[in-house]
């Protein structure tokens, strides 16, 4: 499709995560996100194995060294204070919970599965790695499954931020619940760095640490946090992801020679789950409002995530092949026939590179190579011709968001350049 110096891409994206690396750790881009955070270190430990295995292994040890004695590893890990970015450790008031200052809650676990595929690459050189890794990684999932499914066996979250889409309209009829009362008055630091029409809404972030200040003041207690949720959502991000996650955790438990009844017995639950959250009027797969048991009914990138979690669907292929032929740089955050669409607003309607990667992997494991390479070569393009930003119009692959951006980086290396495979 584009005529660009893939080499030259390479090694940009490379000097992304080596200028983004704080030692041992990478943030997700300079200014607008200062810190470490969960899922992105987990697609910077997989961009790294591409040119630094030792580094990829420090970057998975690193995210792992913040998870709290219950099994959480933290949506953000605050290695430093850095008045950049709002709302930070003093806001969250988790100090003295777990090792590191950091967010009280978590985000899609992407890790177990990059771990495996880092350990894949080369099993000698990482079967310490990875026996030090796969109980912190269980006890993670342990904390998902006690304090995060539903009767059903759907992931849900508790907070726009941890699904990680954090103003996508899946939430927006539970926001809609919250009277955020109290909350007074604070700086946003996000919008002196980006556009705000690319960023939530005041009332959005109203709500946002409305949820914080709520779980600040129960000192973080999942006990008493689960006895009455004001914001509860099923969502096919956390539960495709963690689903698929689980059943890489399992091999690798497996090939070590470990009891894998457990996680098993998970992946079945989750498995029920992922069913529940079918659409029975749109066929398609989109969260549940827990709170009202409604299905959202958009269909949005995460709709896509059901191949990564090992499942075939009939419904959900036709609808991709939509998106595919619908959109110059798919697959869009939400769909563009939906009222709400808004290109370059975040969740809302712009194309992120991870979302990509992860359906992209999906699809091909599932035997949908055409799919799966027609997405990989135009997410190839959107990122050759606009550079690696933190995500992009669908129609004019405008770049948006923070520039410069590690898991856009690391996508490139690990799953989009057509230098992937030739290694
Ligand atoms: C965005 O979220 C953070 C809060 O966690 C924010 O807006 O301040 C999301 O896109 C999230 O998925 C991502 O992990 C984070 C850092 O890239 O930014």
């Amino acid at each position: 499709m584009s005529n660009h110096d893939n080499a030259a891409l390479d090694a940009r994206a490379r000097d992304i995560l080596i200028a983004n690396d704080r030692g041992g750790y990478t943030i997700p881009t300079e200014g607008l996100y200062p810190y470490q955070w969960n899922w992105d270190s987990a697609f910077c430990g997989w961009g790294f194995s591409t040119f630094d295995v030792e580094r990829a292994w420090q970057e998975f040890d690193t995210l792992f060294s913040g998870q709290w004695p219950n099994g959480m590893v933290p949506h953000i890990l605050f290695r430093q204070n850095d008045p950049d970015y709002f709302p930070g450790p003093d806001v969250w008031g988790t100090e003295g919970i777990g090792p590191i200052p950091s967010g009280g809650i978590s985000q899609p676990p992407v890790a177990a599965t990059f771990v495996r595929s880092v350990w894949e690459q080369n099993k000698d050189f990482g079967a310490e790695r990875v026996a030090a890794l796969l109980p912190k990684i269980k006890a993670w999932h342990a904390w998902f499954m006690k304090w995060r499914t539903s009767s059903e066996g759907a992931v849900f979250l508790t907070h726009p931020w941890e699904a990680g889409r954090d103003n996508s309209p899946d939430w927006d009829s539970s926001m809609a619940m919250i009277n955020p009362e109290g909350v007074g008055e604070y700086s946003r630091r996000d919008t002196s760095h980006v556009d705000p029409a690319m960023r939530p809404t005041k009332d959005e972030y109203d709500r946002y640490l409305w949820l914080v200040y709520r779980g600040r003041e129960r000192r973080w207690n999942e006990e008493e946090l689960s006895r009455d949720r004001p914001f509860m959502v099923a969502d096919p991000t956390l539960t495709f992801i963690l689903l698929r996650a689980n059943k890489d955790l399992s091999f690798m438990m497996n090939a070590m020679g470990m009891d894998t009844s457990e996680v098993d017995a998970w992946s079945e639950r989750l498995m029920k789950g992922a069913q529940s959250l079918r659409n029975p009027d749109t066929g398609l797969f989109n969260a549940i409002n827990l709170r009202s048991g409604e299905h959202t009914g958009h269909v949005t990138s995460a709709t896509f995530l059901v191949w990564y979690a090992g499942m075939e669907d009939q419904a959900s292929l036709e609808a991709i092949r939509q998106e595919l032929a619908n959109n110059t740089y798919p697959i869009p955050s939400l769909a563009k026939t939906s009222p709400l669409f808004d290109g370059m607003r975040y969740w809302r309607g712009p194309t992120w590179a991870i979302m990509n990667a992860l359906i992209g992997i999906g699809l091909q494991d599932m035997g949908h190579q055409e799919e799966a390479e027609t997405l990989r070569i135009r997410t190839r393009a959107l990122i050759a011709e606009h550079g690696f930003a933190e995500y992009f119009h669908p129609e004019t692959g405008s770049p948006a968001g923070g520039g410069t951006f590690s898991w856009t980086a690391a996508v490139w290396l690990a799953w989009a350049s057509s230098s992937v495979g030739d290694k």
